[in-house]
């Protein structure tokens, strides 16, 4: 393959008390992002979706080959089906499919197969990892740290979300094979994780459980 034509960085060298004050600032937002499993049905503006997946899609992917795909969806009817789907699937997870280890370890999340915010929260965003590409023509094109990549994306898109002002769930129904069914996506994508998004339930309430300090998940040598 031509290699690409190259042009100067974008680059902005700040000050560096205010890279250290960016630092921080971004520190206390971010920390701030909780799992979030009771929404509003409050309405979210498309635009704020657009522009968070806008905000995933910048993200670096192996050999820029970009192997997500977003599907995000607000029609009541197929949130609707979704739901159903995600909790046939939970409920045969929760039922008998989890060993015992699994099911102790979710016991403190108090989560169980009911799944309301899959119906109540606005906008639910399903991603898809692409082992390939196909182009117009047809071809298969084949795409690298697939999983890397859509993880960092996801990351931005979880990032860009709380930065508008939004709650999320980073939901894993389990097998996920029915999100390709219900929103049509061809062969060669796989569901890789659905985000519910929108604003919190006045009275949402989230588990009292802390991150690790720096001390214990780095080392600087
Ligand atoms: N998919 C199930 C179970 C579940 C698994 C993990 I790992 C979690 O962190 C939370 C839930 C569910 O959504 O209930």
């Amino acid at each position: 393959m031509e290699q690409h034509s190259f042009q100067p960085l974008e680059f902005t060298r700040l000050p560096e008390a205010e890279m250290r004050e960016n630092a921080r600032a971004f520190y206390e937002r971010i920390r701030r992002r909780r799992t979030v499993r009771e929404f509003s049905d409050r309405p979210v503006p498309r635009e704020l979706i657009e522009n968070a997946i806008r905000a995933a899609g910048s993200a670096p992917s192996g050999a820029n080959m970009q192997p997500w795909h977003y599907v995000a969806v607000s029609d009541p009817q197929l949130k609707k089906r979704l739901r159903e789907a995600a909790e046939v699937e939970e409920q045969a997870l929760y039922g008998h499919r989890a060993s015992d280890e699994w099911l102790r370890a979710l016991e403190p999340l108090g989560t169980d197969a009911s799944k309301p915010f899959l119906e109540i929260a606005p906008w639910l965003i399903a991603v898809f990892l692409k082992k390939f590409t196909i182009d117009e023509a047809g071809n298969r094109r084949k795409n690298y740290y697939t999983a890397e990549s859509v993880g960092i994306s996801v990351g931005f898109l979880l990032a860009a979300l709380h930065w508008s002002g939004l709650a999320t769930l980073t939901h894993t129904p389990s097998p996920m094979k029915f999100l390709a069914e219900v929103l049509e996506r061809p062969e060669h994508e796989r569901a890789y994780i659905l985000i519910v998004t929108g604003y919190p339930a006045d009275d949402a309430t989230v588990p009292a459980i802390d991150k690790e300090p720096l001390e214990r998940i780095a080392t600087f040598l």
